[in-house]
């Protein structure tokens, strides 16, 4: 009896608009974000500002994973995004290639891709949504320009120890072809050795470590990242060669990550080509716009600059957000 009249009620107070609705709470988008792992300042940073922007109160449900550096982890978590009925995927791919099996299953999905960060190389772009990250090819031809100006012509030959990331990566891809491609150009530019650092601190020290053991006849350090010139330099001190500006050897570093900056600052570090890894609010708009059926351009590649001890100061550093 009693249930009779608490249905009779409940109608009566839906019938006359007395019952509030229940709010309905507007549903959550859901994003799996494969990033490839956390091994620089740089990766940091980047996994910082996307896991803020994809926040509960930005209106996102983030299912996040960390692939260690093994694209095999990668593929396991957008294949399990896929089974869980993601919203959208994203991606910071490791290495370029191996990726077409895993977003045809994706896009057989109907679950848009977005790469940030690298790219992949596919032949079918319509895998993916869009691509937004770096000019890293642009990084590297303003490395190059500035140490032809600083080399002003020298005829004597300069040894460049070239510090490169991890093999497949588009960083290491595009910033490796424009220091080759200089060598080639330059007559009196060598390679001392081009060393695989694999964008970590510790690789990098060993490797320049065990360099520096055979030989110390280097001009040029190109370290394709930050975190592999802190390991270089650790190694150089070591072998008590000096660098930076009056030193021995000169030193170009890539990311322009604040540690690296206050070292450009104090001389330490002769030119430091930002790569900017500030993605997530950049993916959040993105996001925004194809939600709202907005034309999205295939390939999004963002704003950098460089930076160099004479305009570097305490304050632009603290006003650096990475
Ligand atoms: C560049 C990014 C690179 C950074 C490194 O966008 O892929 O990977 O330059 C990081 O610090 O490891």
């Amino acid at each position: 009896m009693k249930k009779f009249a608490s249905l009779l009620l409940t109608a009566l107070l839906l019938l006359t608009g007395c019952a509030k609705e229940a709010p309905v709470e507007p549903s959550l988008t859901r994003v799996g974000f494969s990033q490839l792992g956390a091994e620089s300042d740089w990766r940091v940073a980047n996994t910082d500002s996307m896991i803020r922007a994809f926040s509960e109160e930005n209106g996102y449900e983030l299912l996040y994973d960390n692939a260690r550096q093994k694209q095999a982890n990668q593929l396991v978590a957008v294949r399990n995004f896929i089974v869980q009925g993601v919203d959208i995927i994203v991606i910071a791919p490791l290495e370029e290639t191996g990726w077409e099996a895993v977003l045809q299953e994706a896009k057989n999905a109907q679950i848009p891709v977005i790469i940030v960060d690298r790219e992949v190389a596919v032949e079918d772009t319509e895998l993916y949504l869009t691509q937004i990250g770096s000019d890293f090819l642009t990084e590297g031809l303003q490395a190059v320009g500035w140490l032809e100006n600083a080399l002003e012509n020298r005829q004597e030959d300069v040894n460049i120890l070239h510090i490169q990331g991890t093999y497949g990566a588009t960083a290491q891809i595009q910033r490796t072809k424009a220091i080759e491609d200089a060598v080639r150009l330059h007559d009196n530019w060598h390679f001392a050795a081009q060393l695989a650092g694999d964008f970590t601190e510790s690789k990098s020290y060993e490797m320049v470590r065990d360099f520096l053991a055979e030989n110390q006849d280097i001009d040029v350090i190109y370290s394709e990242n930050d975190n592999m010139t802190f390991g270089a330099m650790r190694a150089l001190d070591e072998a008590g060669i000096t660098y930076g500006q009056g030193g021995d050897v000169t030193i170009i570093s890539f990311d322009a990550a604040r540690r690296a900056l206050k070292l450009c600052m104090e001389g330490k570090i002769n030119l430091c080509v930002e790569c900017n890894p500030l993605h997530g609010p950049r993916v959040d708009e993105l996001i925004r716009q194809y939600l709202a059926g907005e034309t999205i351009p295939k390939q999004i590649f963002v704003e950098e600059t460089v930076f160099t001890p004479e305009i570097l100061t305490p304050e632009l550093i603290a006003a650096r957000q990475y």
